[in-house]
Formats: structure tokens, C-alpha cells, sequence
């Protein structure tokens, strides 16, 4: 990560806060004033939280939000690393995209609870998460174009890959305001549930994914992901090789162990 000095996001002023309960880290962007948009603290805070949860074998399962009305508005345009004629390109390299490997190659799952507009890379943020619950008054807007830029935070990997290349074409160009609920039905993200139900449905999903076998849900990602480059003997070839490993594993012979004795498993593998 960069070479500057931002606040620890254990410090009391950290532009981000971290809550436990149980197995699940929930880490909130917590800039309210400016939509919890980015600044090289807050990208790096969120980077050095993502790599200690990753570090921390009791996580079993991180939530993403944001305080306020907001989830995040994207990069902060008022930050002095992209005023005008400053290198955009460094600020990728150097926080996004360090950030951004981090967040997708978790080896727990990471459910994003966009709580309110999620703007230019605030939209990618959440939808490089595993799964995205919206609440119905929140929406996703490719920003990128309205200040001549292209989508970025994996906009490009992202958004083709979920949604074909017309929706997602038409989202990036046009940069238009999709709502909560339409982002559900296209199949960009998995739910849109009312605002108030929000909290009690990702604090239910994130616990019922703490409890199941993390290492299969992690790999099933990383399969999913490789499969984009592949074709079908490929993908055969990787599930084969993740069945044998997993077959192997501790998390397996108690799924069959539990089953066969009609009781709850305890999965304990990372
Ligand atoms: O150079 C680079 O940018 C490289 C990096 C690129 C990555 C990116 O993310 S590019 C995209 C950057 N984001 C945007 O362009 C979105 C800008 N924000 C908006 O379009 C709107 O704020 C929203 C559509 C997200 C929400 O609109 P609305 O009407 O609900 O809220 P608002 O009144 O516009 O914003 C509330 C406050 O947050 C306001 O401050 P104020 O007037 O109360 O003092 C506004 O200036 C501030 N704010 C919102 N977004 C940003 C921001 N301040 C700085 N940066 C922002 N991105």
C-alpha cells in the first residue's frame, strides 16, 4: 500500500469504524458529511481493516456499509490527490487497486449493505462484494462518465460480467441513477429490501454465512472468477482439483457427518 501515513482504523478519528458480533466484522465508511466518499485515509483504512480481518481466523464473514444517507459517493472530488493536472493513475495504483484485490480475494465472505446511494467507485465498492443487499431507497450510479472518466474500482471487470454488455454500456455511459430495486431485477445485485428491514437481513445473512463452511463458499468465488477465462474442459479441470482438496478437508467430513446424523454441522475451516 501507499507511502503515506493515514489514521489507523482502530484510531478514535479513523474514517472508518469496526464492530464485531460474534464471527461478523461489519466496517463502516463513516465520512457522512461528504456521502463517505474516499479519501487516500479512508481507501487506506479500509485496506489495512480488510488485511487484518483476513489475518483474523475468528471473522468469518465481513459486512461493508456506510454511516449516514449514504454508502459512498466514490472518490472525494474535493481531496487535493486528484485536483486537476494531479496523476489519477497514481491514486489507482497505489490505493484503489491494492483496496479493491484485497476486498475480492477475502477468504470469508463479504456482503455489502448499500444503505443508500452508491456513486462512481461507491457503486464498484459494493459490487465486487459476494453478495449486495440494498435498501429500496438506495441506488447505483456510474458517475465516472458526468466527469469524463471511465468506470473504475473493477467497474470494468465488474459490471459486463454481471449484467451483459448493453446494461452495462448503457449504465457507464449514461451514468443515469439506477434504483435500488431495478439493480435487483437486471441481477446486479441479490436483494432489495426495505429500508427498515435492511439491518435484521444482513445481520441475519452475514451470521448464517459466518456458520456455513467458508473455505467451500471462498473457493466457489475464486471458481466463478477463473471460469471468466476459461472455457467448459477448463472449468471441469479447476472444480475437479477444488473437489479433491475440499474432499480432503475437515469441513467436508463433518457436512456428512452432521448429515448422516440428522444434526447441525460445525464448520471450522478458512
Ligand atoms: O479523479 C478521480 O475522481 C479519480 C477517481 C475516480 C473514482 C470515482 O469514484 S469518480 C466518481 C466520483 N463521484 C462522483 O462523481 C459522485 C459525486 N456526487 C454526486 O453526484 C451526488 O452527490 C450524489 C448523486 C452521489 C448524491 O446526490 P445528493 O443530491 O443526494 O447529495 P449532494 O447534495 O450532491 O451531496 C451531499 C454532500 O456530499 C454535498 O456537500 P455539501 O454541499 O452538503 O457541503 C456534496 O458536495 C458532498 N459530496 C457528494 N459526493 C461527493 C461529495 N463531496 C466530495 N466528493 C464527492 N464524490
Amino acid at each position: 500500500m501507499p507511502d503515506v501515513t493515514p489514521e489507523h482504523p482502530g484510531h478514535p478519528e479513523s474514517p472508518l469504524r469496526q464492530e464485531r458480533a460474534g464471527a461478523v466484522l461489519t466496517l463502516t465508511l463513516d465520512r457522512p458529511a461528504v456521502l463517505n466518499s474516499f479519501t487516500t485515509d479512508l481507501l487506506r483504512a479500509l485496506f489495512l481493516a480488510l488485511d487484518a480481518a483476513a489475518e483474523d481466523a475468528s471473522v468469518r464473514c465481513v459486512v461493508l456499509t456506510g454511516a449516514g444517507r449514504a454508502f459512498c459517493a466514490g472518490q472525494d472530488l474535493a481531496d487535493p490527490a486528484v485536483a486537476p493536472q494531479s496523476d489519477i493513475g497514481h491514486l489507482l495504483a497505489h490505493f484503489y487497486r491494492p483496496m479493491l484485490l484485497r476486498l475480492r480475494s477475502m477468504p470469508v465472505p463479504v456482503i455489502a449493505a448499500v444503505n443508500g446511494v452508491a456513486a462512481g467507485a461507491g457503486a464498484n465498492l459494493a459490487l465486487a462484494c459476494d453478495l449486495v443487499v440494498a435498501a429500496r431507497s438506495a441506488s447505483f450510479i456510474q458517475a465516472f462518465s458526468k466527469i469524463g472518466l471511465v468506470p473504475d474500482c473493477g467497474g470494468t471487470w465488474l459490471l459486463p460480467r454481471a449484467v451483459g454488455r448493453a446494461k452495462a454500456l448503457g449504465l457507464a455511459m449514461l451514468g443515469d441513477r439506477l434504483p435500488a430495486q431495478e439493480a435487483e431485477r437486471i441481477g446486479l445485485i441479490w436483494r432489495c429490501v426495505d429500508d427498515a428491514e435492511l439491518a435484521g437481513e444482513v445481520g441475519a445473512l452475514a451470521a448464517r454465512l459466518a456458520a456455513m463452511p467458508t473455505r467451500a463458499l471462498v473457493e466457489t468465488r475464486r471458481a466463478f472468477d477463473a471460469a471468466q477465462q476459461t472455457d467448459l474442459a477448463g472449468a471441469l479441470d479447476h472444480e475437479q482439483a477444488l473437489q479433491r482438496e475440499l474432499g480432503f478437508a475437515h469441513d467436508y467430513q463433518e457436512g456428512v457427518a452432521a448429515f448422516m446424523a440428522r444434526r447441525a454441522p460445525s464448520f471450522s475451516d478458512r
